[in-house]
């Protein structure tokens, strides 16, 4: 594909169709002290509030995976290489530039996971992929270790059709989540993010609880672990896509860490150099050394 995108798909604007399945995990506290998924619940519902006269959704998917080096600092594939917001909003913005050749006065917004649009059902929608009980979108060809991005536009476009597909009997994420953050709610499965090692070690602020220091094990940032067990995403002879490293270079420029030992301690000047376009920025210096100090007590 020309910009670089994995996967690309094109559906229409109408409302999300699964804002009562968000609705109700954040009535039952899962979001835990992500406020910002609550309060954006209104911009959530329509697409227009962030782009008056969206007509087209153009979805994309751009492949993250590869192996993370030999450092007893874990970090999930995701976060390895350069900030994939940076990455995918200059891809999205010059797709734009290319649509606009044919439709010169389309409007259009490029959103990439910070965004209060509801990427994975847009995704399902354009043809991306299904839900699987882990919750990741999945694609049956390429598994689920891909971004999701969306390039809203006034444009109107011709239409895919949603993905289809499904875990059957499948359960291997939820047996695998050390956590067991992987729970049914009303018949769907979601992740209790209060639970999630990657909410713990990313999104939440502050000090840890004795439990939740206990909970996040080895994992420094994010967590692979219903991903890594998931058969789809398992390469085999005739699904070579599955889990091929990515070709996107700014990816693979893989930062290095310090030790567990060092990162508890960072001076601010190292805390910028390492973090300095780097996803983990998100967890804050604060959050990056409590993670660290919480691996090396369960290491013993
Ligand atoms: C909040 C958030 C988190 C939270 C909560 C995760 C969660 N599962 O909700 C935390 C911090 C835990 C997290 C973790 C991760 N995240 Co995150 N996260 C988000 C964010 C910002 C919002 C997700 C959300 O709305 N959650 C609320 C729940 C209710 O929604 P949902 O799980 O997405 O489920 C939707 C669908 O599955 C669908 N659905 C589910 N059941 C049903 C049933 C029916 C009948 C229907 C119609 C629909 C439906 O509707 C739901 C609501 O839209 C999105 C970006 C975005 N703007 O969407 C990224 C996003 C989901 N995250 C992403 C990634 C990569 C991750 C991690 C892999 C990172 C890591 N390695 O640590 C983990 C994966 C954990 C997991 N198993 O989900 C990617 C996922 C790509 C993909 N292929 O799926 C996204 C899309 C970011 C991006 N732009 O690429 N994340
Ligand atoms: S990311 Fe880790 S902790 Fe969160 S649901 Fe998946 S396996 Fe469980
Ligand atoms: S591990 Fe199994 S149950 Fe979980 S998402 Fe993958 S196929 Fe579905």
């Amino acid at each position: 594909m020309a910009l670089g995108f994995d996967l690309v798909g094109i559906c229409d604007a109408a409302p999300p169709q699964s804002l009562p399945v968000l609705e109700n995990w954040i009535a039952h506290g899962m979001h835990g002290e992500m406020e910002y998924m609550a309060t954006s619940l209104p911009l959530r519902a329509d697409l227009n509030t962030i782009l008056p006269g969206v007509q087209s959704v153009i979805a994309v998917g751009l492949n993250y995976y590869q192996e993370p080096p030999q450092s007893d600092v874990k970090i999930a594939r995701y976060a390895l290489g350069r900030d994939y917001h940076k990455v995918i909003r200059g891809k999205l913005k010059k797709l734009a530039g290319v649509l606009s050749q044919e439709f010169p006065d389309h409007q259009w917004r490029p959103a990439v996971d910070s965004a209060p649009i509801m990427e994975r059902e847009y995704a399902n929608r354009a043809g991306l992929g299904w839900f699987g009980k882990n919750t990741c979108l999945i694609n049956s060809h390429r598994g689920s270790w891909f971004f999701i991005g969306t390039l809203l536009t006034t444009a109107v476009l011709p239409y895919d059709s949603p993905a289809q597909g499904g875990c059957g009997t499948c359960r291997a994420c939820i047996d695998a989540c050390p956590t067991g953050a992987i729970v049914q709610l009303d018949g769907n499965w979601q992740v209790d993010a209060r639970n999630c090692i990657s909410y713990l070690t990313i999104e939440k602020r502050g000090e840890f609880s004795e439990k939740q220091s206990e909970q996040i094990g080895d994992w420094t940032f994010g967590c692979d672990i219903c991903q890594e067990v998931c058969p789809f995403n398992q390469p085999r002879d005739s699904q070579p896509l599955r889990a091929q490293i990515t070709q996107e270079p700014d990816f693979l420029k893989v930062r290095r860490f310090p030790s567990l030992q060092q990162l508890t301690q960072t001076s601010d000047d190292d805390w910028d150099e390492l973090s300095q376009s780097s996803p983990i920025r998100r967890a804050r210096k604060s959050g990056i050394e409590r993670n660290a100090l919480a691996n090396l007590k369960n290491k013993h």
